[in-house]
């Protein structure tokens, strides 16, 4: 056998020994980060709920959010809702999605309610979690999430201000960060999404995974 034959003999032999592998171990492998810091807050049906009431049983997917939020907020929990759709029938009991608001003044548990309901995120098992400002500060803080009032008060109109009283409302938002948490069922923070991840390629997978 020539030099040149062994090299592509055992290139061809690792290349079978990693097909081979592939094919009977999960896609993906995930790391474990850390213990899923623990919390409670109210849903939207004004009940407790503490994470780790999951533990032992759910894979949880979180992210953070504020109903009134003009664009991004929205459009993750969208991503959520299609990631829950695709899952197969039989493992979609075992995901919790937990959004938490960062906005509790505005966002009380009947209107993260009619939130939920009026975007169709209304589905078993999906939470959506509010509290005081100081728990919700602590939750942000354990997962990383930074988010700050902006208030604008350059909208209130001085014109409109006299032929209608809601006009001098100054507009309300928050400047904040994407974070998305996936927790296994035993508690452990897994992976940590930001602004930009793939859905089919990536997050589904990893739900997948650890749904096994
Ligand atoms: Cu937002």
């Amino acid at each position: 056998m020539s030099a040149k034959t062994k090299i592509l003999t055992t290139l061809a032999l690792l290349l079978t020994i990693a097909i081979t592998l592939g094919a009977c171990t999960p896609k993906v492998q995930l790391p474990i980060l850390r213990e899923a810091p623990d919390f409670t807050l109210t849903n939207q049906d004004g009940l407790e709920v503490r994470l780790s009431d999951f533990r032992g049983g759910k894979v949880v997917v979180m992210d953070f959010i504020y109903t009134s939020c003009p664009d991004v907020c929205g459009m993750l929990n969208h991503k959520l809702k299609i990631v829950h759709d695709k899952l197969e029938e039989g493992r979609k009991q075992d995901l919790v999605i937990i959004s938490v608001s960062f906005d509790p003044v505005v966002d009380t548990p009947e209107v993260l309610k009619q939130y939920a309901i009026e975007e169709g995120f209304d589905i078993p098992g999906w939470q959506f979690l509010t509290g005081t400002e100081e728990q919700i500060r602590q939750v942000a803080d354990d997962y990383g999430v930074v988010y700050e009032l902006v208030v604008d008060h350059e909208h209130e109109s001085d014109e409109e201000e006299h032929e209608h009283e809601g006009s001098q409302e100054p507009v309300r938002g928050f400047t904040h960060n994407i974070v998305v948490v996936l927790i296994d069922r035993d508690g452990m923070v897994r992976k940590t999404y930001g602004q930009t991840f793939s859905l089919e390629t990536e997050m589904i997978s990893d739900i997948t995974s650890l749904l096994r």
